[in-house]
């Protein structure tokens, strides 16, 4: 196989391609050429080479519900369909008790993760959400709190005085397991300036993240990608999160998140095709060699090209979701109401040739299908 496409690859690519299928990790220049001129079967084929070498024919999802606490932002960051300023008739503020009621809707259902994630609400301090932690905690004591973006988290824990350490030692006193991957967008100084100028930095968003890791709790790395950014832009997003896990090993997953341009200030920039989708989840796979996991975020892509990014490096379908966020449903995303029984996440995975595991939030299988 190595051979068959080493043959067939030019002199220019060869000895990128000979990297990659001996396992070797690309600098960023390597992958911005790999990136511009190796064709989508051939983004593929050395995906899945990667893909292969770290998880085999496993494919992973897990049981999972998100809350939405509220959709009230002191931030508009020009790509969020979401936001809504304070009083305006389309916003949202969950109580306690109608976040509790979310939380009981799936009393008897084994899921195994609950996913916090909304706007930075001007008034909510990081007690109030440290004791929504707590009491979700006391109600179900065996599922995993993945919450709080690094942006939410900068806003909580800086207007509580405190460092970064001890408001996420608070936090996991109250209830945190892990933190998702949000608010990363895009680190480039200049871009991220005219995208979202108002919410943390990538300076903030990366300690954020190596603090978490420091106290062992694991979180996500996410890229908004295909709206103004440059491809060198996105190697460099990508090289910046590599570095950090070198120091840490804390990230689970890296997820590329598309744009999606409905109802958003970036409208006008439309979306890219799924092509480049393809050949984006390809490139991490491929560049981001200390990552276990690739997530294809279905409720952001559509259903079909996160089955067909399984082809591109991907190992990660996320999970159940069952019809509780509205993030990506607001912006465009096909799925309106995105849920899918575990059934259809299995013979999802299968019909790609793949074997379905159920995970935790820490990727520790919990059962093979
Ligand atoms: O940071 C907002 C993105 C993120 C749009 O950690 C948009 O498991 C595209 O981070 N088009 C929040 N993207 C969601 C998120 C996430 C999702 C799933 C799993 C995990 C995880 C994390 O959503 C934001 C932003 O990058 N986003 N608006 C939009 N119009």
């Amino acid at each position: 196989m190595k051979e068959l496409i080493l043959n067939n690859t030019g002199t220019e690519l060869r000895e990128i391609v000979k990297a990659v299928l001996d396992n070797r990790r690309l600098a960023p220049d390597e992958a911005l050429t790999l990136y511009r001129r190796a064709d989508l079967s051939l983004m593929a084929l050395l995906a899945t080479h990667v893909k292969k070498a770290r998880s085999g024919d496993a494919v992973f999802f897990n049981r999972n519900f998100h809350i939405e606490p509220t959709n009230i932002c002191i931030y508009n960051c020009r790509f969020c369909s979401f936001h809504k300023p304070e009083g305006d008739p389309d916003s949202w503020e969950l109580s306690e008790s109608e976040i509790l009621d979310i939380v009981r809707r799936f009393d008897g259902i084994p899921v195994t993760e609950v996913h916090i994630t909304g706007g930075v609400h001007p008034s909510r301090d990081i007690h109030y959400y440290g004791r929504i932690l707590s009491a979700i905690r006391k109600l179900r004591p065996d599922i995993s709190i993945k919450a709080f973006s690094a942006v939410e988290l900068h806003y909580m824990i800086s207007e509580a005085g405190m460092t970064y350490s001890d408001g996420l030692k608070l936090l996991r006193d109250y209830g945190l397991d892990s933190i998702p991957g949000g608010g990363a967008e895009i680190f480039d100084a200049s871009l991220r300036r005219r995208i979202c100028s108002e919410k943390a930095d990538a300076e903030t968003w990366l300690a954020i993240h190596e603090a978490a890791h420091n106290l062992g709790i694991q979180s996500n790395a996410t890229m908004l990608y295909g709206h103004a950014e440059s491809p060198e832009q996105r190697i460099d997003h990508m090289r910046i999160l590599r570095e950090l896990q070198d120091r840490t090993g804390g990230f689970n997953a890296f997820i590329p998140l598309k744009f999606r341009r409905e109802n958003n200030r970036m409208s006008e920039l439309g979306e890219v095709p799924v092509t480049e989708d393809m050949r984006n989840y390809a490139l991490s796979r491929i560049f981001l060699d200390n990552f276990s996991h690739i997530k294809a975020y279905w409720p952001a892509t559509g259903r079909d090209a996160a089955l067909m990014s399984l082809a591109f490096g991907t190992d990660d379908l996320d999970g159940t979701i069952d019809d509780t966020t509205r993030i990506y449903s607001m912006a465009g995303a096909d799925d309106l109401n995105p849920s899918l029984s575990t059934t259809e996440l299995v013979a999802m995975i299968r019909s790609a040739g793949y074997r379905p595991m159920e995970r935790d939030t820490n990727y520790r299988t919990l059962k093979e299908w």
